[in-house]
């Protein structure tokens, strides 16, 4: 994309900003049945006869993470990240998802990873949930069955305990939007349940209380002799208005809540509880479709406050931004997008990735994280993933492109706007496993060589962009190589 030059802020993150860079246990481990792991909702998703993924793939091998996961942490030195963000597999640890049975090679592999980081200077920051439900968990309902919170809260205790030693920053969900809206409403992602417009909701619920008894536990047993910090990460995009009529601009304001909201207003607003907006309209639609109450579940006041401020800060991951504008669903069905009486799409002028839904829109960022600044009170922000999908390209320019520019809205929102933004995460460290894209779209700083066993890692040129070398600024090395290659072509 054209960017005028001087639209470069060539400031500098304040002092003691972090930077580091993503991955998820699933997108990279492989070994599914190695050392007595038990199954995922992923494992059974991509061996079922139709598994939904685009090139038929599975995360079996994957990038091999869990033989090589030393390569990973070399590549992380080389990168020179402060941190790097992985996530547990759940059923690695626990092969049914319950206490009563420990894998204790599971306990070892991630003790030998966090070690790896530590003598390398790289803090762990861990991702308790990043969607890979234990099989025979979702065999009783999963996120659907309220049993699910305690049985979260027994491993996330476990987690702490065991790990919690040395692991200082955790996170407890990823985007359970995504868990809830794709895995237990449209239903594309695992474990595949349609019923958007109800399962979805009821997901989301369990999920919200997970996340506080996890938030509780840790609070309560845990800070005072291992002081670190747990928070959640909430994915979305920006929502800007498709038109400036007041009914677009109050379209893409409902859009916000319905998607950030959702799971935000209930941990992170002074009042607690889900958005307001988002009560109303689904009362109003359950009532118009004739349901005898709200599709959407009531937390009632005493888990209203026992959810209410359960964090330490806000993770946000955001890639891309929509357009929202006025629209009203007819027909005789219930759904998510439905309750919410507007569509979304993109403007076709925004330069594309070789993800479909990723589009290269920086100024979104910005506006995003004003956003979550104004709403939330000046929340304590970081950023825990960004990126961009290509196919694969060593000398992956685009990519460059794409961080310079979202990484310099960030530094004006830090530096010119005043929000509170404390680190920045890039998705991914590696290529992986990209859930129902399989392998055909890729985000990392290391290519990895899928077709060849040793699954070989190279760096690539964006990887260049995140020494974390002061007082050599992201922004001017990024600025340096974007500029370069504009005069070069
Ligand atoms: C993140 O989700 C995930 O946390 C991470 O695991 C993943 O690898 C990364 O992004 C890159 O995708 O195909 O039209 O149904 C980001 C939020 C939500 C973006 C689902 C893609 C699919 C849109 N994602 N969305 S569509």
């Amino acid at each position: 994309p054209a960017v005028a030059q001087d639209d470069f802020l060539y400031g500098t993150f304040p002092d003691g900003f972090i930077w580091g860079a993503a991955t998820a246990a699933y997108q990279i481990e492989g070994g599914w049945n190695e050392d007595g792991k038990g199954e995922n909702i992923w494992d059974f998703m991509t061996h079922a006869f139709d598994g939904g993924i685009a090139d038929y793939s599975t995360g079996d091998i994957a990038a091999d993470s869990y033989h090589k996961y030393l390569d990973d942490v070399a590549a992380l030195k080389e990168t020179g990240v402060n941190f790097y963000r992985f996530s547990l597999s759940w059923s690695r640890i626990l092969p049914t998802g319950r206490i009563d049975q420990i894998n204790q090679a599971g306990i070892d592999y991630y003790n030998n990873l966090i070690n790896a980081l530590l003598d390398n200077g790289i803090n762990p920051l861990v991702t308790l949930y990043h969607w890979d439900l234990p099989q025979h968990l979702q065999e009783t309902g999963g996120w659907l069955n309220e049993e699910v919170v305690d049985i979260f809260g027994d491993y996330a205790n476990l987690a702490f305990s065991t790990f919690g030693d040395r692991v200082k920053s955790w996170i407890t969900f990823n985007e359970p939007w995504v868990q809830s809206e794709l895995g237990y409403g449209y239903g594309g992602n695992a474990p595949r349940v349609v019923g958007s417009g109800q399962t979805d909701y009821i997901a989301a619920h369990n999920q919200i209380k997970s996340h506080a008894r996890a938030w509780h536990i840790y609070d309560d047993n845990y800070r005072a002799t291992q002081n670190g910090e747990i928070g959640i990460t909430l994915d979305s995009g920006w929502i800007e208005p498709k038109t400036q009529s007041t009914a677009d601009i109050e379209a893409a304001e409902r859009a916000m809540q319905f998607k950030l909201g959702w799971f935000a207003h209930p941990i992170f607003s002074v009042d607690g509880d889900y958005p307001p907006i988002m009560k109303e309209y689904v009362a109003r639609h359950s009532a118009e479709e004739g349901y005898p109450a709200s599709r959407l579940p009531e937390f009632g006041q005493t888990w209203v406050d026992y959810i209410k401020g359960t964090y330490d800060f806000f993770g946000l991951n955001h890639y891309t931004t929509e357009l929202a504008e006025y629209g009203i669903r007819e027909g005789n069905y219930t759904s998510y997008d439905k309750d919410q009486d507007l569509y979304k799409s993109q403007d076709p002028s925004w330069p594309a990735s070789a993800a479909p839904w990723l589009k290269v829109v920086p100024w979104g960022f910005r506006k995003l994280v004003n956003w979550i600044n104004n709403e939330f009170n000046g929340v304590r922000l970081i950023v825990t993933e960004n990126g961009f999908a290509d196919l694969g390209e060593i000398n992956d320019v685009d990519r460059a492109n794409y961080y310079t520019n979202y990484i310099n809205e960030l530094m004006k929102a830090i530096n010119l706007d005043g929000c509170n933004i404390y680190g920045y995460t890039a998705w991914s460290i590696i290529d992986n496993f990209e859930w129902t894209a399989g392998y055909s779209q890729k985000f990392g700083l290391y290519g990895v060589d899928f077709n060849d066993p040793a699954r070989p890692r190279t760096r690539k040129l964006s990887a260049q962009l995140f020494p974390g070398r002061p007082p050599l600024t992201l922004t001017h090395l990024a600025s340096a190589i974007l500029w370069d290659r504009v005069s070069s072509t």
